[in-house]
């Protein structure tokens, strides 16, 4: 917004006009309250725009302040109060110091991986760019996807490994390195190229409790791009492959690997491939990184939550260990409208499983490694359900078991449809949560009414129809209902003209206190 310094009347006038009708109105996202990061937000916004105006008696007295929680979904800003811009990338522990790198596109476009600092994991300072489009010949009309930054104790390096493609198309499937001897420096860059002669897509790397370095990638096994992903043993400075460990998940077309260990556990999270659209995210768990690995679980619900995993952060403190679900979520409408999606990740040692919850807002505390979540109860799970239709085997209980891999599914695909839970009582409600079904190849979003009554005679309405997001949409609300009615008004069908769902919900959380 650098016209404003133009202090142009009217331009300023709309500018605000938009930022404050920003604040206020978040139909789709829903996400309108008050947080640090929001205030933050809509705050330098304005004041950006009252200064350039020079207006004395500002009634508006947003101001940046400090975040004290993780808010998912919404536009996260530095301590500077400008966007963060650092997709798809990791968390690395130097000192008590966290550095977030990631990367900033433009017009798909790579411009930068960009590293930020923090101590408490919530406020986060622009510290460099430490790759740009000018770092190399190669990169100026490039793709650099998923950068991942490792440090070499041995070398004492810090080393970037990220997807290396041209500016144009995903033909030449090529990691990139490069290496640095400082967390935040300008990394030198050292040339990308085809592991071991290996076609090479959504990648990370992993360095173990051994020292040993791993690459794991998205590959080509079959034919397809991206069929089957494969382990890659990297040299011993880390800038390098050294051997082929193996292929997984044989032609299972997964891409957005994260590999995370926990004890004697290695857990590979993976999404499927899916084009910018979310899908229903499953990892894999084996007691070596080269294997064998399990079958896949999945985790979170159908959607992850609206999220693709790029990374997962282990927090360690004086009370323990934590886990951080890195995801991005990505708007296939509006690749520029980029949201990161941060949850508490729960490793289980006993039975090796991994548990993915979603929190629109929760808080970690970094000094003791722990998670803290709200009190929230979700008030619909288990209380009686019912629906305008439901096929035999799918009744409505099945959208309020607590379970987001079952689902309520309609008798016919016939639209409009509904489902109604009866809370028992009447209960403040604050949160609406639903994971929609979805189709990989015709995704959809839906539009839907929420509907509530504290007699089931008389019912109001949040019109959510105009909502264009996929696969779980969260809607901060407040009411007091006993019957809460989900109207799914229409599915909108990407890959098709017309729609042929039938009307299917996987599980419709109503949180309160
Ligand atoms: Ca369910």
């Amino acid at each position: 917004m650098k016209w404003i310094n133009s202090s142009k009347w009217l331009a300023a006038w709309i500018c605000i006009l938009f930022a404050v009708a920003s604040a206020g109105l978040q139909p789709d996202t829903a996400h309108a309250h008050t947080t640090g990061v929001m205030q933050a937000t809509y705050g330098t916004e304005v004041n950006q725009a009252l200064n350039g105006l020079d207006v004395a008696n500002a009634e508006l007295s947003l101001s940046a302040t400090a975040s004290t929680a993780i808010t998912n979904g919404t536009d996260w800003k530095d301590t500077a109060g400008n966007p963060i811009q650092a997709n798809s990338g990791n968390i690395l522990k130097v000192g008590s110091t966290y550095y977030w790198y990631g990367e900033h596109a433009e017009n798909w476009k790579f411009e930068k991986v960009n590293v930020y600092t923090s101590t408490d994991l919530k406020n986060w300072s622009f510290r460099s760019s430490i790759l740009t489009k000018d770092s190399a010949p190669e990169l100026n009309s490039s793709k650099i996807e998923r950068p991942k930054v490792i440090y070499n104790k041995t070398t004492g390096k810090y080393v970037l490994w990220a997807h290396y493609e041209n500016g144009m198309d995903y033909s030449l499937g090529r990691v990139a390195v490069a290496t640095s001897d400082t967390p935040d420096g300008n990394f030198a860059y050292q040339g990308s190229f085809r592991p071991l002669n290996y076609e090479s897509r959504d990648m990370t790397v992993f360095t173990d409790t051994d020292g040993s370095g791993y690459l794991i990638t998205a590959s080509r096994k079959n034919g397809g791009a991206n069929d089957t992903m494969a382990i890659f043993k990297l040299t011993a400075d880390y800038t390098g492959v050294q051997s082929f460990v193996g292929w997984i998940f044989e032609n299972g077309y997964r891409e957005a690997p994260a590999v995370v260990k926990k004890n004697n556990t290695y857990y590979l999270f993976t999404s499927q491939a899916s084009g910018w659209y979310p899908n229903q995210g499953a990892y894999a768990t084996a007691s070596s990184m080269t294997g064998s690995w399990s079958a896949l679980s999945p985790f979170g619900d159908p959607a992850a939550y609206g999220s693709q995993i790029h990374s997962i952060a282990t927090i360690t403190g004086s009370a323990g260990t934590s886990y951080i679900y890195m995801g991005d979520r990505w708007n296939p409408l509006n690749l520029s409208d980029h949201k990161f999606i941060w949850l508490p990740l729960t490793l289980n040692d006993s039975n090796k499983t991994a548990t993915l919850n979603w929190y629109s807002s929760w808080d970690l505390d970094a000094a003791t490694g722990t998670v803290i979540l709200p009190s929230l109860v979700n008030h619909a799970q288990g209380k009686t359900a019912t629906a305008s239709s439901a096929a035999s085997s799918s009744p409505a209980s099945l959208a309020n078991d607590g379970n987001a891999q079952t689902s309520w599914k309609a008798a016919s695909a016939s639209w409009p449809a509904w489902w109604q839970v009866d809370l028992g009582s009447t209960k403040t409600i604050s949160e609406v949560d639903i994971s929609w079904f979805m189709y990989k190849g015709s995704e959809a979003y839906y539009k839907y009414k929420i509907e509530y009554s504290t007699d089931g005679v008389n019912y109001s309405t949040i019109d959510r129809t105009g909502n264009t997001t996929y696969g779980f949409t969260s809607d901060k609300v407040n009411f007091q209902a006993r019957y809460v009615r989900i109207n799914l008004v229409n599915a909108v069908l990407f890959n098709n003209p017309n729609n042929w769902y039938t009307p299917t919900v996987h599980e419709v959380r109503l949180l309160g206190n």
